[in-house]
C-alpha cells in the first residue's frame, strides 16, 4: 500500500490496465500468460466487452469477418453462428475468454478512472477512480478510440419532448415501435440501425450530410458442417482466417499506395445501389462524390433496401435546429419526430481520457497533443513526457480495411517487452521508467506523415473521423498489419531514456 500525493491510501500494483474491452482483456490474458499476476484491470462499467457492451443498438454487428475478429490465442470457431458476428456472439466470446483465461480476479468493475498522475519522485502512476485508488509502475491505457460519444450541439435540442440518445448509449426503455424516429448520421453505426428501425417504426427520417460508399455484406449462417470441420481440424479455421487477412491486406495496400485501384470497388458499390434503389432521384442523393475508402467503406445488404421503403425519408442535409418535436434541416425543410437518435460517431482525436492523464511537469496528455502536432505517439503506443504509459490502439493504429484485433495483439508483444526492460538490471536497482525520446517520436511520425501523404484518406475529398480539426490524420495506420507487427515486435531501447529510482 502506498499513499498518493493528494488522495486516499492506494494499493500498489505492477500494472494497471484501464478498460476491459477487446484490448484491455487481451492485455490481461497476455500478462497472465507471460507470468504476471500483480495487475488490475479497471473498468468503468459493470462488465467486460467495451464497445461491444456499450453499443446495444438494434442491428449491432461486426463488419469484419468473424474468424478475423478474434484473438489468435482464442480463434473461437465454435462461437460464431454467422460469418459476420452479431454483438451477442462477440459479447459471449469476450465473456468466455475472461472466464477461461483467469482474468476475472484481476477485474475491478465500476471504476471510472478520473485521474492518472505521474509521480516523478517515486516513478509510479497515481490513479484515482470512482471507487478507489491505486499506484502502478505501468499504466496501460486500453480505453478504445471509439468509446466517447460525440453529440453535436444543435440549437433547441433541449426543447425536444421525446427520447434523445446516442447510438452507443441506446435507450432501451424508449418505445420506438410505430413511432416517427429521426436518425442523424450515415456512418457504420447508422447503416446497421436504420434497417432495424425501419422494420418497426412508423417512419424513419435520416439526416445524411455525406453519402457513404456501401458494399454488400456477405453474411450468412455458419453451417454445422463448417463448424464441425473447424473444430475437428483447427488448421482449416486458421487457413480461412489467413485468406480473409490476405484479401483485406490488398485493400489496405490500395488505400495507401494505389487509391486509383479502388475504382473497381466503386463500380461494385454503384451496382449494389442500383440493384436496391429504383428511384433515380434517391439513387443520386445516395451516390458519393469522393473516392471510396476516403471514409470507412460500409458493408450492408439491407441499408439501401431500407431507404427505398416509402416510410423512410432521406434528408440530404444536417440537422440545423430543433423546435419542440419539429426537426429543421439545414436546407430549411422540417418534419415532426417522436424520437431522435444521434449516430454521429465518437471523439476520436480529442479523447476525454487524455485530459485525465497528467505526465511529467504537470502537463496533461491533451495539452501535450494540443501544444504539439496533434494526437501522436511513438509506434502508436508511447508519448514523451508520459513514462511507463502504454497505449493500446493509440494514435495512428486504426484501420479502415481489416480487424483491429490484429493491431491490439501486435501491441501486446510490445507491452510485454516493455515490462521486461523495466526489470532491475543489477541487484539493488530500484524502480525504472522508460520515457520515449523526442527524437524517436519525431522520426516515427515523420515517417507516418510521408506515407499518409500518398493515401486515399488525405486527399481532402471527404471529412471523416480519420482527420482531426486541422486536417491531420492522427488515427489511421498507413501500411499493412504485418508491417505494424514488425514495428512493435520488440521495444528498441535506443528510442527511450531509462530512468531509475535515485
Ligand atoms: O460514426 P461515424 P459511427 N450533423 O463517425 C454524421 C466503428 N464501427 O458510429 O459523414 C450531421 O463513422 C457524419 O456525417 P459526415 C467504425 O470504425 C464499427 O457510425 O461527417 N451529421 C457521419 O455520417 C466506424 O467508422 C462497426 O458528413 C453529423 C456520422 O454522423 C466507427 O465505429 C460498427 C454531424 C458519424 O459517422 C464510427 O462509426 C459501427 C453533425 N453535426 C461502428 N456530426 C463494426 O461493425 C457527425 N455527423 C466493427
Amino acid at each position: 500500500m502506498r499513499g498518493t500525493a493528494d488522495g486516499p491510501v492506494a494499493r500498489h500494483v505492477r500494472v494497471a490496465v484501464i478498460g476491459a474491452g477487446f484490448s484491455g482483456l487481451g492485455a490481461a490474458v497476455r500478462l497472465r500468460r507471460g507470468g504476471h499476476r500483480d495487475f488490475v484491470v479497471l473498468e468503468r462499467s459493470a462488465g467486460v466487452g467495451g464497445t461491444w457492451r456499450d453499443n446495444g443498438y438494434p442491428g449491432c454487428a461486426c463488419d469484419v469477418p468473424s474468424h478475423l475478429y478474434a484473438y489468435s490465442f482464442a480463434p473461437g470457431a465454435q462461437w460464431w453462428s454467422r460469418t459476420f458476428s452479431g454483438r451477442q456472439d462477440i459479447r459471449l466470446y469476450l465473456e468466455t475468454v475472461a472466464d477461461t483465461e483467469g482474468v476475472r480476479p484481476h477485474l475491478r468493475l465500476r471504476q471510472d478512472v478520473r485521474a492518472v498522475r505521474w509521480n516523478a519522485d517515486r516513478l509510479h502512476w497515481e490513479i484515482t477512480s470512482s471507487g478507489g485508488a491505486w499506484t502502478a509502475d505501468v499504466v496501460v491505457c486500453a480505453t478504445g478510440p471509439l468509446s466517447a460519444p460525440s453529440v453535436p450541439q444543435v440549437p433547441g435540442l433541449d426543447t425536444f419532448p421525446g427520447p434523445v440518445f446516442h447510438s452507443a448509449r441506446w435507450d432501451h426503455g424508449a418505445e420506438l415501435r410505430d413511432r416517427r424516429v429521426a436518425v442523424i448520421g450515415t456512418g457504420a453505426s447508422a447503416v446497421q440501425i436504420v434497417p432495424a428501425l425501419a422494420a418497426v417504426a412508423a417512419g424513419v427520417r435520416l439526416f445524411q450530410r455525406t453519402p457513404p460508399w456501401v458494399l454488400p455484406r456477405l453474411d450468412r449462417r455458419v453451417t454445422d458442417l463448417e463448424r464441425r470441420l473447424h473444430q475437428r481440424y483447427p488448421v482449416t479455421a486458421a487457413v480461412r482466417r489467413g485468406l480473409q487477412w490476405g484479401m483485406r491486406e490488398l485493400v489496405g495496400h490500395a488505400f495507401t499506395r494505389l487509391p486509383g485501384a479502388l475504382a473497381g470497388y466503386e463500380a461494385l458499390a454503384r451496382a449494389h445501389l442500383r440493384r436496391a434503389v429504383r428511384d433515380p432521384g434517391l439513387r443520386e442523393r445516395l451516390t458519393p462524390d469522393y473516392r471510396i475508402g476516403c471514409k470507412r467503406i460500409l458493408l450492408s445488404s439491407d441499408y439501401y433496401p431500407a431507404l427505398a421503403q416509402p416510410h423512410v425519408e432521406v434528408v440530404t442535409s444536417a440537422l440545423a435546429e430543433v423546435r419542440g418535436s419539429r426537426l429543421i434541416a439545414e436546407d430549411g425543410t422540417g418534419a415532426e419526430a417522436d424520437a431522435l437518435v444521434f449516430a454521429t460517431g465518437f471523439r476520436v482525436t480529442d479523447p476525454p481520457v487524455a485530459r485525465r492523464i497528467v505526465g511529467t511537469g504537470g502537463r496533461t496528455l491533451a495539452e501535450a497533443w494540443r501544444e504539439g502536432d496533434g494526437m501522436r505517439a511513438l509506434r502508436g503506443t508511447t508519448v514523451p513526457g508520459f513514462p511507463n504509459l502504454v497505449m493500446l490502439l493509440g494514435p495512428n493504429t486504426a484501420l479502415g480495411n481489416t480487424s483491429m484485433v490484429l493491431m491490439i495483439e501486435s501491441q501486446l508483444s510490445y507491452l510485454l517487452d516493455y515490462l521486461r526492460l523495466l526489470e532491475p538490471r543489477r541487484e539493488g536497482e530500484g524502480r525504472a521508467a522508460l520515457d520515449p525520446l523526442p527524437s524517436a517520436f519525431r522520426a516515427w511520425n515523420d515517417g507516418l506523415d510521408a506515407r499518409l501523404g500518398r493515401s486515399v484518406w488525405n486527399t481532402g475529398a471527404c471529412v471523416s473521423w480519420y482527420l482531426d480539426g486541422e486536417g491531420r490524420n492522427t488515427t489511421l495506420w498507413p501500411g499493412s498489419t504485418g508491417r505494424f507487427r514488425r514495428a512493435v515486435r520488440r521495444v528498441d531501447p535506443r528510442e527511450y531514456e531509462r530512468i531509475t529510482e535515485a
